[in-house]
């Protein structure tokens, strides 16, 4: 889709040392709602936070294939099989999608990959909990996925043309897994005894990652102040979780089941959700890699680079050259 090549090395990244008349130039393109391409002139930082966050973006879609991938062979019945691998396969058509967006910033995706089998890059926390039961997977496709929507439907407003494009097309497929997820919590909500003991158990092991999912509250958020401004995130973290709450609790209690957080309440003066702050030091402590399940997923990932090594050797041509990205 795009060529790659690392040809933004050694941009500046301080904004006092850029120029600033090109600078004031690019903040008004974006207060007017323009979008940037990646031949306009753009601030290192907005470079750099940009392949910071798609990259991580990117990586959270192919490491997040892998809780749910691990149930296809196991999915209760072939029709449920299907929908399991496409939205799996989907999963990993998004990577795909935000590689190249990354890509045409300056990073290459070899650098990327790298980045992320040696531990450098971080992906979403949430893929880092096992999927112990069936339940398990279908609390993913809802629940998660609900929750990548409601951040990605913001974003894809943002002011990077191909990260929005990528993210348009990314929501399209997620509102599909949307349904198909809460499709199969239905069917366990409203099943035996014994289903229904099992999809309140998943939902309890997902609820505090999925908390921490948004990221750090905005009062210790480090990056949401010149992304924000810069039009990238077009909703901070607490907003998204609040939106989050508003849209999912209902459903949920609509189930019959129940949150696992005992103060969690909509207070009706201020329109805000209270809640249980989650273990923000267990969030760091996952983020970091270490969480219950990361060695094993950057194991699946190594393993498959290496088994994948012959290929990329075999359909790379020794004359082979990047070219500079285009839109
Ligand atoms: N997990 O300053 P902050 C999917 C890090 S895939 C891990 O608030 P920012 C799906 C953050 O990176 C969807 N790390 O950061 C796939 C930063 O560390 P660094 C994934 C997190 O960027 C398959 C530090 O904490 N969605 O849904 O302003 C199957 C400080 O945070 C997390 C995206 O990637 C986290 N949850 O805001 C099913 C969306 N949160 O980099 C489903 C795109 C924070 O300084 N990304 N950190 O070392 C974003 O919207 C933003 O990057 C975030 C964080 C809201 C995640």
């Amino acid at each position: 889709m795009y060529g790659g090549g690392n040809i933004f090395e050694n941009v500046p990244v301080d904004l006092e040392s850029e120029d600033q008349e090109k600078l004031a130039a690019f903040e008004a393109r974006i207060n007017r709602g323009e979008k940037i391409e990646p031949m306009d002139w753009m601030p290192g930082l907005y470079r750099k936070q940009l392949i910071r966050m798609i990259e991580q973006h990117a990586h959270s879609e192919i490491i997040g294939a892998l809780p749910e991938g691990t149930w296809i062979t196991r999915a209760p019945g072939f029709k449920r099989k299907l929908s399991l691998m496409a939205k799996v396969q989907d999963e990993v058509g998004h990577a795909q999608l935000l590689y190249s967006a990354a890509e045409t910033l300056g990073k290459p995706r070899e650098a990327m990959i790298n980045d992320l089998i040696t531990g450098k890059s971080k992906y979403s926390n949430i893929f880092n909990y096992p999927a112990f039961t069936w339940a398990d997977a279908t609390i993913i496709s809802w629940i998660v996925d609900a929750g990548a929507i409601v951040n990605q439907l913001a974003n894809l407003k943002g002011s990077y043309g191909p990260y929005c494009r990528a993210l348009d097309r990314i929501c399209a497929e997620e509102s599909f897994h949307l349904k198909y997820g809460h499709h199969a919590v239905i069917h366990l909500a409203t099943g035996s005894p014994l289903q229904r003991k099992m999809v309140q158990e998943a939902l309890n092991r997902w609820w505090p990652p999925m908390m921490h999912f948004f990221g750090p509250p905005d009062k210790a958020s480090v990056h949401s102040e010149i992304l924000m401004r810069w039009k990238v995130k077009m909703a901070s973290n607490d907003e998204n979780r609040q939106q989050f709450l508003d849209m999912y609790v209902p459903k949920i209690w609509e189930l019959g089941l129940t949150v696992p957080d005992p103060n969690l309440n909509k207070n009706n003066e201020s329109g805000q959700w209270e809640y249980t702050e989650p273990d923000w030091e267990e969030f760091k402590r996952v983020i970091n890699g270490d969480g219950p399940c990361n060695a094993e997923r950057l194991a699946v990932r190594r393993f498959a680079e290496e088994r994948g090594a012959w290929m990329r050797k075999a359909i790379l041509k020794k004359e082979t050259e990047y070219v500079m990205p285009l839109a």
